[in-house]
């Protein structure tokens, strides 16, 4: 308490406000992607993720059932502070009595139901969506909405477009938008004899799906673009200049998942690139090591930079922040709450900046004190304003790490 009052006292002096910073925190929703418990192989019949795609580790306690699944989803989100969505993928379906008779592209909403029931009863804000166009036997020659075969490309198709009805459920059930998020992994391992081809197909079968008639009002629908996969290094269909014109052209948004573009390409910059022509711009939060290897996100630069760009520019409702990343090394509700909680602190950080003062400095050209300025506001106490934060959410702080430890020696260690 005391130490929160000397914090706030300091950054009073370059005119920030904590008060303001505390409570915009607690309104910014994250999405918290289910997949982080189980390794992305979700219940409908995939042994491992594929798709260019890879978890890597063997701890104890993947989630194997849904019941599973969300007992520890239930304990992550009781480790959270702050306004959160689900982030569901379409292989997450309760096929019931369905299993084995119904495929993906036959999915109905009462598959689903039982994640609406588990949203409501944790005072979730809303579900977002995900079609799963990969771990899949339809998927052929690493090819889905691309594929030269139409009955693969219908199949997928049909698959979206399944998922727009899914998605509009859980809009209805939840009062607040769904995302749907399309990523498909088609791609090449090497040299392609035909780059543009491809590119023609999945164009048109993303038209295809968007003609379906959804609900805008209650469904956003993004493209989520990428560099390259495992086992397809040498060419992704779905590209970023592919995506972000096909987003312009159809009147849809774009997916920024930081671990897609190449190493020294940023995120932070690309933001409010699109927010000069976007009213919406969808954001996968990952961290990508060498490549996009989809680690825990830390409290690293470039997460603070994001997270300084969504504040700066008022964008706290334009941006639609997710995390996305699976890790199978550690303990996987440890990797939920460190990756979402370094959200916060990076959102945190960005609440607490004085960013008029350095504006009117970049624009007076008076680089030297704005350089000054933004290095200075890196040694702030921080930290206190983020226990404090904690504090007014009933959380002690720090021994969330207990009870994390305690279920793993209750309850994962005894799956076998
Ligand atoms: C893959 C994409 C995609 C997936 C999830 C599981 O490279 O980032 O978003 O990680 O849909
Ligand atoms: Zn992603």
């Amino acid at each position: 308490m005391e130490r929160y009052e000397q914090a706030k006292e300091m950054f009073a002096k370059y005119g920030v406000d904590t008060e303001i910073a505390l409570r915009t925190l607690a309104q910014i929703p994250v999405s918290v992607h289910c997949w982080q418990g189980d390794d992305v192989i979700g219940f409908d019949g995939a042994g491992a993720a594929s798709g260019g795609i890879q978890t890597t580790g063997n701890y104890p306690g993947r989630a194997r059932t849904p019941e599973e699944l969300m007992a520890d989803l239930k304990l992550a989100f009781s480790l959270m502070t702050g306004r959160k969505r689900l982030n569901l993928h379409a292989s997450y379906a309760f096929l019931g009595e369905d299993k084995g008779k119904i495929d993906r592209d036959g999915y109905l909403p009462k598959h689903f139901a039982p994640w609406v029931a588990f949203a409501k009863e944790i005072g979730l804000d809303g579900i977002d969506f995900n079609p799963t166009c990969f771990s899949h036997p339809m998927v052929k020659d690493g090819l889905t909405l691309s594929h030269p075969d139409k009955q693969v490309r219908d199949f997928w198709i049909r698959h979206c477009i399944a998922c727009l009805r899914i998605a509009e459920y859980f809009a209805d059930e939840t009062g607040s938008h769904c995302l749907v998020n399309i990523w498909v992994p088609d791609g090449l391992k090497d040299v392609p004899a035909d780059r543009l081809t491809p590119r023609i197909r999945l164009r048109d079968s993303l038209d295809e799906i968007l003609s379906c008639g959804y609900d805008k009002k209650k469904v956003i629908v993004a493209v989520e673009s990428k560099v390259f996969g495992i086992g397809v290094e040498s060419y992704t269909v779905g590209s970023n200049e592919f995506y972000q014109n096909y987003a312009a052209t159809r009147g849809i948004c774009c997916l920024l998942d930081n671990g897609h573009y190449h190493p020294t390409e940023n995120v932070s910059d690309k933001i409010p690139s699109l927010l000069a022509f976007y009213d919406k711009v969808a954001l996968h939060v990952t961290r990508g090591v060498r490549w996009d290897s989809d680690h825990v996100v830390l409290l690293e630069d470039e997460l603070k930079e994001i997270c300084k760009e969504i504040v700066r520019n008022g964008a706290t409702e334009k941006v639609m922040i997710a995390l996305d990343y699976f890790d199978a090394s550690i303990n996987r509700i440890s990797a939920w709450v460190v990756g979402e909680r370094n959200v916060g602190k990076a959102l945190l950080f960005a609440l607490l900046q004085p960013y008029e003062k350095l504006r009117v400095m970049q624009d007076e050209a008076n680089f030297t004190e704005q350089m000054a300025v933004q290095e200075e506001m890196k040694t702030m106490p921080y930290g206190d304003v983020w226990e404090e934060y904690l504090r007014r959410n009933h959380f002690a702080g720090s021994d969330w790490f207990e009870q994390v430890r305690a279920y793993e020696n209750t309850v994962l260690k005894e799956r076998k």
